[in-house]
């Protein structure tokens, strides 16, 4: 069985946020319709207190129970089955989705006979980087939709670094529409 997993899509990675994806918002009605061809939706967020090691690195974003940290308002909810909850101690950055606190995801995907997850979300350089590789190493076929990803550009270079490494993992790229 194949399953969607959104990875951060959340306020502060978007424009007008924290961190933002500066193209993260064109990737929102995208996803909205993706949703409709999974039978299994699970989306995962940062989940970070409000002092952590992971802001000796990065601005302030997506503290637990802020606006910044809520899914945007745009986001079709409706079919998210599971959401889980990452970063979420004073000690880790929490990147991957499979670094959940709440739920062990890839326990939660095999219960689920998931053997195929099709990953989205923000950012491309970290989060869903991570979280692709992490599959990959679990044993998940892994395959990210390009045109439902947006990067950070925290550094010039480093999307395009990100797409390299995960295809040399054995990353599948598609679009889908
Ligand atoms: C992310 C930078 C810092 C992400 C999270 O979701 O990709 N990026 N924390």
């Amino acid at each position: 069985m194949k399953a969607l997993l959104i990875v951060d899509l959340q306020n502060d990675f978007l424009p007008g946020g924290a961190l933002p994806a500066p193209q993260g918002n064109q990737i929102i009605p995208v996803i909205n319709q993706l949703m409709n061809q999974f039978s299994l939706v699970i989306a995962s967020r940062d989940w970070h207190p409000k002092d952590t090691v992971h802001f000796d690195k990065w601005p302030v974003h997506c503290v637990a129970e802020t606006k910044g940290a809520d899914f945007p308002a745009q986001l079709d909810q409706s079919n998210i089955e599971q959401v889980v909850q990452k970063g979420t101690k004073d000690s880790d950055d929490g990147y991957s989705a499979f670094e959940a606190t709440n739920l062990n995801l890839d326990n939660y995907l095999k219960k689920n006979q998931v053997s195929e997850l099709f990953i989205c979300g923000l950012t491309t350089e970290y989060c869903v980087k991570t979280t692709v590789l992490d599959a990959l190493k679990l044993g998940y076929k892994t395959v990210v939709i390009k045109n439902a990803v947006a990067g950070v550009h925290a550094q010039p270079g480093d999307e395009d670094r990100a797409w390299e490494e995960m295809k040399n993992q054995g990353a599948t790229l598609v679009e889908l529409a």
